[in-house]
């Protein structure tokens, strides 16, 4: 059976981009029941930047809880936080020694993130591709679904596993894919159809929280930028109007609809009478989410259990590849 992995940052609260660009996804591929699902939280990643201590707890028991109200069933997939899975970092540190500087400077993420500060970035910032390809490699996944902004982050992972296979002269760790579908692959935010909905932005109006109840979602779709133009009758209407471009996908989205479909019903209408179908959707479909998150953070214990016991599972598939890597770079060990 192929092997699924995929991981999301416990660096805030999770947000509506998370939602369809990657946990719907993963949910959708859990259950098409081809694959062996592995979903991570991806704790060690979250602390290339500064995180407050108390608030990494509360995050990776929120994002546990939300995986869980979102779909992900712990008996199906193997679900567990990154940090408790000590082979994650040792690959890493081969997959750093495999990689080139000049790889990781091409990164544009990284770019973005540190804009004129590079100097005063973490080491780990700039290296987090490399753990990146060490949480998917760990386990020779084969397909990862991402939002758009991970596609380039895939691919070096790709180069990771060609150039150690080449060095070392075997064929061992897969070439893997990036599985980038549905309407909402690349999720903006509200404020500004140009910028990338996310958990960091400083703006809460920018993005929907997984946390928010349904007045806040209201009151945000409504206040969403937007254009004076009605909307249009077919996809191609949509080009040079990002903000317009955006509402429709997520709603498209959230419908587990085309956006064409979705045109050819709403095409016409004015923002007006289209946020407020908008809002009613997205209050549907997450309200039962955040009831089912909150439901769930009331027992922190039991969300420890789950994740220690996805651990557990996880450092069965992992140890015997990280013991395998160690052999074929040749360092000594038990036999
Ligand atoms: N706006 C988005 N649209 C579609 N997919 C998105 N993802 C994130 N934002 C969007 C996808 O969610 C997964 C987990 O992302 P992450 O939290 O690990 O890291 P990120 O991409 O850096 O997310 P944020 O929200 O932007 O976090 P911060 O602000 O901390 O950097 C990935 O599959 C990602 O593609």
């Amino acid at each position: 059976t192929p092997r699924v992995f995929s991981g999301i940052q416990p660096s805030g609260g999770l947000t509506l981009g998370n939602y369809l660009g990657a946990m719907k996804r993963f949910v959708e591929m859990q259950e098409a029941g081809e694959y062996e699902t592995i979903y991570c939280i991806v704790d060690l990643h979250a602390i290339t930047v500064w995180q407050d201590p108390a608030a990494l707890t509360r995050n990776t028991r929120e994002l546990c809880a939300g995986y869980i109200a979102a779909g992900i069933d712990p008996e199906k997939s193997v679900l567990f936080n990154q940090s408790q899975v000590a082979e994650h970092a040792q690959l890493a540190w081969i997959f750093n020694c495999v990689a080139r500087m000049g790889w990781m400077q091409r990164m544009t993420q990284f770019k973005d993130k540190v804009g004129k500060n590079a100097q005063n970035a973490s080491l780990g910032l700039f290296a987090y591709p490399a753990l990146m390809a060490a949480d998917i490699l760990l386990y020779h996944a084969t397909h990862v679904p991402v939002g758009e902004d991970q596609k380039q982050h895939v691919e070096l992972t790709r180069d990771i596993a060609i150039k150690f296979n080449h060095d070392y002269k075997v064929d061992f760790f897969p070439v893997c894919e990036p599985v980038i579908e549905g309407a909402a692959t690349r999720v903006m935010s509200l404020r500004d159809g140009s910028k990338k909905m996310s958990k960091s932005d400083p703006s809460d109006m920018s993005r929907i929280n997984l946390t928010d109840d349904a007045d806040t979602i209201a009151r945000k779709i409504r206040k969403a930028k937007t254009d004076p133009e009605p909307l249009p009758e077919d996809p191609k209407g949509l080009e040079g109007r990002p903000e317009a471009r955006n509402l429709v996908n997520i709603y498209a989205a959230l419908a587990d609809r085309t956006v064409e479909d979705v045109l050819a019903e709403i095409g016409g209408r004015q923002f007006s009478e289209f946020k407020p179908m908008l809002a009613d959707l997205a209050v549907a479909k997450l309200g039962p989410i955040s009831t089912e998150m909150a439901r769930l953070m009331d027992d922190p214990a039991e969300i420890d259990r789950i994740l220690t016991r996805g651990a557990e599972r996880a450092r069965e598939i992992a140890a015997p590849i990280l013991r395998r890597t160690y052999d074929i770079v040749g360092m000594v060990g038990p036999t």
